[in-house]
């Protein structure tokens, strides 16, 4: 144990805070990692498909991952530099296939390779169905879409990948979530909005049908306020599905890119595990608009983990990153979004809250405001330290390096374009 991490678990012993807990409890609670951070969302069908949907991975920074062995061999990278327990999150497009299958076909064969992969080190495998970047969905419709054979379509694909989902818990002994966002919506002021929400409606009633045993699958659906090119309407609304997973039991999925630049994701947290037994979040950065930057340590992710935690709900939140920078190094950006994340949660763990909350009770907002202040310079830095240490990992900046040793012997070997 370093001197200043003993220091540190003194002065939060003092407030009644205990390291020791906050670092296992932490190491325990599994953050899922986006696959799609290592090739800007292309995924692997032939050759890797062109990112549509109104989502955009912007920047050429070289050496992205093209094939699965690349970006297995990346996520190992990721693995290897930030501490904790993880899951691994997939879509559709990075089923492992020698020939094409249409995504309404996909079967769990199709993705037999991940599973090996995450059996070897211990992860859980989450999945998403693409409702994006493919001929069906190129005038931006899918689930909602007026051409019945079009939601046919995809419907069948949401089955097929709640089937890969199934198999995944089975396989690795561990729940897997299923995630299903749409991009639908139109780029001008609509004629009906009723319409394509009601086909919405219709096709996740058939889509879900089948009830999911909760120990194997967790069904969460995702909500959006924009896409580019469908800036005026998005049939997924927060309110359409926050309705319809309070009346199917479904679960939210909170994006903090999706929402109105002053709306927060921290706020709506409460609320809605009073109402439901799980929430899920993706966490990400938008700046200006949802441009999936890299999660920083900002004040929105810090009010977010200390929600989760205030609410004693670090269980039955599903945590997962939502990003993919493609300007900087993206073994670099996937770490440095996950050490933060498990940074923010343990900064959260690390405070008083029974005395904060006993202040706003009392009204002392003088006390409260102080305090709160006062607090933000406590010495989590030695605690993360101390819990890098323990989990194997690189502590500060030492990863930095290793990061770059990575880059600088492997990624030059792969497309210099970036491509
Ligand atoms: C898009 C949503 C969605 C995607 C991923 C790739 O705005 O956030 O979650 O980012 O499914
Ligand atoms: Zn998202």
């Amino acid at each position: 144990m370093s001197t200043t991490y003993a220091l540190a678990k003194e002065q939060f012993a003092a407030l009644g805070l205990d390291t020791e807990a906050a670092i296992d409890r932490l190491l325990a609670l599994p953050i899922s990692i986006h696959c799609w951070q290592g090739d800007d969302v292309a995924g692997f069908e032939q050759g890797g498909g062109s990112l549509s949907g109104g989502i955009a991975a912007t920047g050429n920074h070289p050496g992205k991952a093209r094939t699965p062995a690349e970006l297995m061999a990346d996520l190992d990278q990721v693995l290897a530099l930030a501490p904790g327990k993880h899951k691994l999150n997939l879509h559709a497009i990075y089923a492992v296939t020698d020939e094409p299958v249409p995504r309404d076909r996909l079967a769990p064969e199709h993705f037999a390779p991940w599973v090996d992969y995450a059996r070897a080190r211990g992860l859980g495998l989450d999945v998403n169905p693409t409702l994006f970047s493919h001929p069906l969905a190129a005038d931006g419709m899918t689930l909602s879409h007026p051409d019945g054979a079009v939601r046919r379509f995809w419907i069948d694909h949401c089955k097929a990948m709640r089937r890969v989902g199934r198999h995944f818990a089975q396989e690795l002994g561990q729940v897997c979530v299923n995630n299903i966002w749409i991009p639908d919506g139109l780029k001008d002021t609509p004629a009906d909005r009723l319409g394509p929400r009601a086909r919405l409606k219709d096709a996740l009633d058939e889509i879900l049908a089948d009830p999911a045993d909760p120990a194997l699958l967790i069904d969460t659906v995702e909500s959006k306020v924009f896409g580019i090119g469908l800036e005026s309407y998005t049939v997924g609304s927060h309110e359409f599905y926050l309705s319809y997973a309070a009346k199917t039991g479904c679960v939210c999925l909170l994006d903090n890119g999706h929402y109105h630049p002053t709306e927060t994701v921290s706020d709506k947290i409460p609320s809605l595990l009073l109402f439901a037994d799980r929430l899920a979040l993706h966490l990400t950065r938008g700046v200006r608009w949802d441009s999936d930057h890299v999660v920083t340590w900002n004040d929105e992710l810090l009010e977010i983990a200390k929600e989760v935690v205030r609410c004693g709900a670090l269980d039955r939140v599903l945590l997962s990153l939502d990003y993919f920078d493609a300007s900087i190094n993206r073994i670099a950006a996937w770490v440095i979004g996950l050490r933060n994340v498990r940074k923010a949660l343990l900064a959260a763990l690390l405070l008083p809250h029974p005395q904060l909350r006993a202040l706003q009770d009392r009204r002392d907002f003088t006390r409260l405001l102080a305090l709160q202040e006062e607090y933000k310079l406590l010495p989590v830095g030695a605690v993360w330290d101390e819990l890098c240490a323990r989990a194997g990992v690189p502590v500060g900046t030492d990863w930095i390096g290793q990061a770059e040793a990575y880059e600088a012997a492997i990624l030059p070997k792969r497309n210099p374009a970036g491509n």
